[in-house]
């Protein structure tokens, strides 16, 4: 393509190997490998006085372009607008959600710092695409900087329902800051749909064969479901580390079947509900007992936001309470553990699990879904137990399908998974792993830049006359 390509988000992460920064930054490093252009964000540092001094190296493959925040930047727009307030809000968790003028404040002077010190590395052919929650308002603030580029936007995590949405104070002024980019994508049809019926419905827009309408403005909409570096993955979990995991896993399994879970430590991702599923399997099956444990793996995250510490401090007591309501001397049903793992070690692992337990109660996408199915192996394959309510539900209708909120169900599933004939768990699983390959991480960007190239200019009037 002519026009090099500027990606945006929060942070940087390019990384090949190692832990990562959750699932956008594992979507994304895999997006710009052997790709032309630049990656800017923060570069999680925090310094005493913002000075827009940018730092840009090589970063596996990619040039990365980095500035620091100040400490209050982090607390009001990180901690505070993103992950106090948007976050739960798009998960659902409008309990949570904290409504603060210092957040709004924090959200919209970043927003404006990042569009200034990106300006200088625009060139006039380059495409600009901006990722995720935290940056919604930056296309307005680069189109009051003049930058006249192609811009799209795509959101990771889920859109809401139009009602849930509408308690966001000062939401249409957040909609209507989509409505400066070409082109905005979604994970899923779902939340196009969310999104659609919030336009129409709310701020009385129109929607019209993939465009919108909406504040006397026009711009191209669609979901493009985020997928996996597929053959990278696969080759991770080919690797040797992942052999030396699989045969380390397969080892301490003494005969034992494994329920395996990976997550963010975050409360959207049902871990507490997870648990008592799997507490409720163990009560309704005894001959279980001694015979399956659950490896869950939860990397501590966003620990200054008090609603992580406090997941955190119920998933010790929950964990707690079960093994010692049913652990013997050598057997502990649950082995929770809170570090995280390089990328072929967690393949390996994932390579020697029966069962992958992905029951996010709200998930944009789910990438460890993904993961699992492609690090299986072809002759003896695992079965993917998936939330309905994970954006990969959409394609991956070969798996075992399941209500997180419902405990029943979730044990049912457990039970099911365990006990699948060889013969439908590869039924099953070629499916599944024919989607992860042919919808990757390379479709999604070329769909997303493709439709980016074609979109027509937002700056264009609406045409119905709004
Ligand atoms: C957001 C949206 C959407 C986890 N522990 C370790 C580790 N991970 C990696 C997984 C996976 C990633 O983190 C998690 O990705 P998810 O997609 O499951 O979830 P979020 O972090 O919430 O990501 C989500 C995604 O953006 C992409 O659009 O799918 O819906 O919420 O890749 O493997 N990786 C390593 N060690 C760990 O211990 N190496």
């Amino acid at each position: 393509m002519t026009g090099r390509l500027i990606v945006i988000s929060n942070r940087v992460h390019a990384s090949e190997g190692g832990a990562t920064g959750g699932g956008l930054a594992t979507a994304l490093s895999a997006a710009l490998r052997e790709y032309s252009g630049v990656w800017f964000g923060w570069s999680g540092r925090t310094v005493g006085e913002f000075t827009g001094q940018l730092s840009v190296q090589r970063q596996a493959g990619v040039t990365v372009s980095t500035i620091d925040l100040e400490a209050q930047d982090v607390e009001e727009y990180y901690n505070g607008y993103a992950n106090r307030t948007l976050w739960p809000l798009f998960h659902y968790r409008v309990d949570l959600a904290a409504y603060e003028r210092s957040f709004d404040q924090g959200y919209a002077r970043v927003n404006a710092r990042f569009a200034d010190t990106v300006l200088p590395l625009i060139e006039a052919d380059d495409f600009i695409w901006i990722h995720d929650y935290h940056l919604i308002p930056l296309g307005r603030e680069l189109r009051r900087r003049d930058v006249r580029n192609r811009i799209g936007f795509f959101l990771h995590i889920p859109w809401p329902a139009r009602r849930l949405f509408a308690t966001l104070p000062n939401h249409r002024e957040l909609a209507e800051a989509l409505f400066e980019y070409d082109l905005v994508g979604f994970q899923t049809e779902d939340s196009l749909q969310a999104f659609r019926e919030y336009i129409v419905d709310e701020v009385d827009g129109v929607i019209e064969a993939g465009e919108a309408q909406a504040f006397g403005r026009s711009c191209r909409i669609g979901a493009f479901p985020v997928g996996l570096d597929a053959p990278g993955f696969e080759a991770a979990a080919r690797s040797q580390a992942a052999d030396t995991w699989t045969g380390r896993m397969r080892e301490s399994l003494n005969g034992r079947q494994m329920i395996m879970g990976v997550d963010r430590l975050d409360y959207s991702k049902g871990l507490e509900e997870r648990f008592l599923a799997y507490e409720e399997a163990l009560t309704t099956t005894p001959e279980a007992h001694e015979r399956v444990f659950l490896l869950q793996i939860a990397t501590p995250s966003r620990n200054e936001v008090p609603a992580y510490q406090e997941i955190r401090a119920r998933l010790d007591a929950v964990s707690g309470r079960i093994n010692g309501a049913y652990a013997t001397v050598d057997w502990v049903p649950i082995r929770y553990v809170n570090r995280s793992y390089r990328r072929d070690e967690l393949a390996g692992i994932y390579r020697a699990a029966d069962v992958g337990l992905v029951t996010p109660l709200r998930d944009g996408m789910n990438l460890v879904a993904k993961e699992y199915v492609a690090a299986q192996d072809p002759e003896d394959p695992g079965v993917l137990i998936l939330s309905q309510f994970a954006g990969a539900a959409e394609q991956m209708r070969e798996a075992l399908i399941v209500n997180p909120f419902s405990r029943e169900e979730v044990a049912d599933a457990i039970r099911r998974g365990l006990a699948m004939p060889l013969a439908e768990r590869r039924r099953r699983w070629e499916v599944l792993v024919h989607g992860v390959r042919t919808e990757d991480v390379g479709a999604w960007r070329d769909n997303f830049v493709d439709a980016l190239k074609t979109a027509p200019p937002s700056d264009l009037p609406a045409t119905s006359g709004l």
